[in-house]
C-alpha cells in the first residue's frame, strides 16, 4: 500500500512525540488530525486493552468551547436532547443535527457552567455550523478552540494508575461526570468516559505545552501496570457498538437511524433546528438502523460501504467490520431496512473478496 503523505494541514497532537516514541505503526486522520489506529497489532492492542491500561491520544477529539449569556440557549439549538436537567460537571452525549434532521455530529458535551460548555467533537468541520448558527441568530457567545487536548486513560487498570497521578479523588467520578484535578500546578478536567467499554477516563489536557509532561507521568507511573500507548480499537468499538461518524452514520441519517434515538427527547427540546424534521420521523419511526450484524468467513478490512443483500434485492449496507477473537465471529455495524432488520435474518453481505453470510443480531458483543 501506497503511504500517506503528511504537511501542516494534517496536525500533530501535543502528544505525538509520544506516539512515536512507542513505536505507532498506523494512522488515520480525523477532524485534520493524526489519530493512532495500531500499535503492536490491532489484536494484540485489542488483548491488552481488555486485560490492562493504555494511554491513548485522543486530541483529535478537538474541543469546541461556547462561553456567554446565550451559550446553554445554543447548546439547545444544535441537540434534539434535552439539556434542561444537565449540571455543571455531566457529560452528555449529545447527537447534533442540521435543519433536516440530519447528523452533523455525536459529541460528548461538557457543561463547566450554565454559561460555559466544551462540545468534545468526532469528525466533522462542526466549528463552522456553530459559528453559522450565532452569526445568524446574532447569539451572545463567543466560540473558539480551546488549548485542550484529551488524553484517554482506558481499561481495567485505568483507576489505579489515575489514582497514582491525580490522587483518589478521581476514583469516585461516575461515569460521564468531569471534576478539575492538578497536574503539577495546573486544574485540568478529568471525566470517567472514553471511546471504549472497559471503562476508563479522559484528561482534557490543559495546555499543549503539558502534554509530553503528562504523557511521560502516565507511562512512568503505570510501568509496574503494564501500561501501553493504544489507541481507539477497532474490534473492540465494533464489540461494543460504538458508532463512528462519517463510517456508521452520516449527514445522511437521522440519530433514530443511527440507534440514537435514546438520546433524542425531541418533543422537549424546544429551540433545537432540527425539531420539526425530527418530530415528524419521530412519529412514523425510521425506515432503517444501525444494526449489530455477524459476519461469517474472513474478510478484508473495511474501508467502503459494502452492501447488504436478500437476494436480488440491496436491503442495507456494512460500514464497519472486524474479526472478533473474544466472541470468534466478525462482528459489525451495518444499517439495514426494517423489512429485514429482525434479529436472526440471515442476508449476504458483498465484501470485495466476494459474498459472505451476514446475520443480523440482537444486541453488541458485551
Ligand atoms: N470522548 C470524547 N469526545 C469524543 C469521543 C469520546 N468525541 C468524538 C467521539 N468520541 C464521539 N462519539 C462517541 C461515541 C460514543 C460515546 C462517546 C462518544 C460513548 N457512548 C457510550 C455508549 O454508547 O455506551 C455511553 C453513552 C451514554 O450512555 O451517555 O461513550 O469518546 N471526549
Amino acid at each position: 500500500m501506497a503511504t500517506l503523505s503528511l504537511s501542516r494541514r494534517v496536525r500533530r497532537t501535543p502528544f505525538s512525540d509520544g506516539v512515536e516514541a512507542a513505536g505507532v505503526k498506523g494512522y488515520t486522520v480525523y477532524n485534520r488530525m493524526l489519530l493512532a489506529t495500531v500499535f503492536r497489532s490491532v489484536v494484540e492492542d485489542y488483548r491488552h486493552l481488555k486485560q490492562a491500561v493504555q494511554v491513548w491520544d485522543v486530541a483529535c477529539e478537538r474541543q469546541i468551547e461556547i462561553g456567554g449569556p446565550n451559550a446553554a440557549r445554543l447548546m439547545q439549538m444544535l441537540t434534539p436532547r434535552d439539556l434542561r436537567d444537565m449540571q455543571p460537571g455531566q457529560c452528555c452525549y449529545v447527537p447534533i443535527v442540521d435543519e433536516t434532521g440530519g447528523m452533523l455530529n455525536d459529541p460528548v458535551a461538557l457543561k463547566l457552567a450554565e454559561d460555559r460548555w466544551w462540545i468534545s467533537i468526532a469528525d466533522s468541520d462542526l466549528l463552522l455550523w456553530v459559528k453559522g448558527i450565532v452569526f445568524g441568530f446574532r447569539l451572545d457567545v463567543l466560540v473558539d478552540e480551546p488549548d485542550v487536548h484529551p488524553l484517554a486513560v482506558q481499561g481495567p487498570k485505568a483507576d489505579k494508575l489515575m489514582a497514582r497521578i491525580f490522587g483518589d479523588g478521581v476514583r469516585d467520578l461516575r461515569f460521564f461526570r468531569f471534576d478539575w484535578f492538578d497536574f503539577q500546578g495546573t486544574s485540568m478536567v478529568v471525566a470517567r468516559s472514553g471511546y471504549s467499554k472497559q471503562g476508563g477516563f479522559e484528561i482534557y489536557c490543559n495546555g499543549a505545552a503539558n502534554g509530553m509532561p503528562l504523557w511521560h507521568a502516565l507511562m512512568e507511573a503505570g510501568a509496574d501496570l503494564d501500561v501501553h500507548a493504544g489507541c481507539p480499537n477497532l474490534i473492540e468499538r465494533i464489540e461494543g457498538g460504538l458508532l463512528s461518524y462519517g463510517n456508521d452514520m452520516t449527514r445522511e441519517n437521522t440519530p433514530h437511524e443511527a440507534g440514537l434515538g435514546r438520546f433524542c427527547s425531541t418533543r422537549t427540546a424546544i429551540g433545537c433546528v432540527g425539531r420539526d424534521a425530527l418530530l415528524r420521523v419521530a412519529r412514523e419511526g425510521p425506515v432503517q438502523q444501525i444494526r449489530p450484524i455477524a459476519i461469517a468467513g474472513d474478510f478484508p478490512p473495511c474501508d467502503r460501504a459494502w452492501p447488504l443483500m436478500a437476494g436480488e434485492l440491496r436491503v442495507g449496507q456494512v460500514t464497519s467490520a472486524a474479526a472478533s477473537p473474544d466472541f470468534d465471529t466478525g462482528a459489525a455495524i451495518g444499517m439495514v431496512r426494517m423489512t429485514h432488520w429482525n434479529a436472526g435474518t440471515a442476508l449476504t453481505v458483498v465484501t470485495p473478496d466476494g459474498p459472505r453470510t451476514a446475520t443480523v443480531q440482537d444486541r453488541f458483543w458485551t
